[in-house]
């Protein structure tokens, strides 16, 4: 099986995230988690790991606001010229706001701090000197997946960091600054029907944001209920799409502590719908965060429980276009992944 990965995304390693209470810890979505699963890849003898391609911007563009982007790629170098005291030490940085545009239809700022409150969601989407290359590299691993899967018709795993579910059309949030699984699901789009299936612990908010009007590509989600999980706001039953997408997303939001039984229930359902959709392509977010003991989560998937999971999708008999998202449990992570990769291989 094809791997798609590239090294930019090692110096994008923020020295803390923000927890709820203002607390700061360390930076769980680190550097680490790609070398435990590279190093279970390279214990088998079928993952073939290759550097993506450049498809350069209008890809990304195509689902991501442009000035939102442009804030991407500036916010670092700007924080650090406004800032004496962010110059002095910038590896103990790491741009963030401390507040937010809320729900008010409000202007954009043109400060960078007002930006930055309008465009980010959260306190652990913390933006650092490597952040915007990474996360170029990322959705083109994301996109290189997607054409291999396309020319090749077969399955293909892009080995993204950052990850993206969270990221909005013109928000970053959750770890998350460009959809990648957007991304590749948007450029599929153009080839074919595209049913795009979220497996992270967390609501795929900012695929629902993308996809949310649009009937050509069926967004499902299965994660933990917002009414008590991050990210609170989106992921709720009631959310199935508006306008032309009326129908076209479905979330399944599930209880704490959720085993394997209770999950497969609910892929079962989605499967169906992905069935009845029809599609020629198939995008999976791939979070390993339902794990047993992922610190972020609350669900109590077993690793037979992804062997399970990657035999169904599979069943699905589409060329499918798998693609990392979040899984915090770096000890159990390589062999989560090689156990659910090793159904498509
Ligand atoms: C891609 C992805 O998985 N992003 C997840 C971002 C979650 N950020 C919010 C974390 C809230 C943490 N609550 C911690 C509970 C610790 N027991
Ligand atoms: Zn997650």
């Amino acid at each position: 099986m094809k791997i798609f990965y590239s090294e930019e995304h090692r110096k994008h390693y923020p020295p803390f995230e923000v927890f709820d209470g203002g607390k700061r810890v360390q930076y769980y979505e680190n550097p680490d988690r790609m070398d435990r699963i590279l190093a279970a890849l390279k214990k088998t003898d079928w993952a073939e790991l290759t550097e993506p391609k450049d498809f350069g911007l209008d890809p990304i563009i195509a689902v991501h606001d442009g000035d939102y982007v442009q804030f991407l790629a500036s916010a670092w170098t700007e924080w650090l010229a406004s800032d004496p005291q962010v110059a002095a030490s910038p590896e103990q940085n790491a741009f963030l706001p401390a507040t937010f545009a809320l729900r008010r239809k409000t202007r954009i700022p043109s400060s960078l701090l007002g930006k930055a409150g309008y465009y980010i969601m959260d306190l652990s989407a913390c933006i650092v000197e490597a952040t915007y290359k990474a996360t170029l590299a990322s959705a083109n691993c994301a996109l290189s997946a997607a054409s291999s899967s396309f020319s090749l018709h077969n399955s293909s795993f892009a080995l993204c960091r950052p990850p993206g579910h969270h990221a909005g059309k013109d928000y970053a949030g959750g770890y998350c600054f460009i959809n990648n699984a957007s991304v590749a699901a948007n450029w599929l789009s153009q080839k074919g029907r595209v049913a795009l299936l979220d497996i992270d612990y967390h609501a795929g908010n900012g695929t629902q944001d993308i996809f949310y009007e649009r009937n050509d590509v069926l967004t499902i989600s299965i994660h933990g209920d917002p009414d008590f999980e991050y990210p609170h706001y989106i992921g709720f039953a009631d959310e199935t799409g508006a306008g032309a997408g009326l129908g076209f997303h479905r979330n399944f939001p599930l209880p704490k502590d959720t085993d394997d039984t209770g999950y497969l229930a609910a892929l079962d359902e989605a499967l169906t719908m992905i069935r009845n959709f029809s599609p020629q392509y198939l995008v999976l977010s791939t979070g390993m965060d339902t794990f047993d003991g992922d610190p972020l989560g609350t669900f109590h998937v077993t690793q037979n429980g992804f062997s399970e999971i990657g035999k169904r999708i599979f069943d699905l008999n589409l060329p499918t276009t798998i693609i990392m998202e979040g899984g915090y449990a770096n000890e159990a992570l390589g062999n989560n992944i090689v156990t659910l990769l090793e159904r498509f291989k």
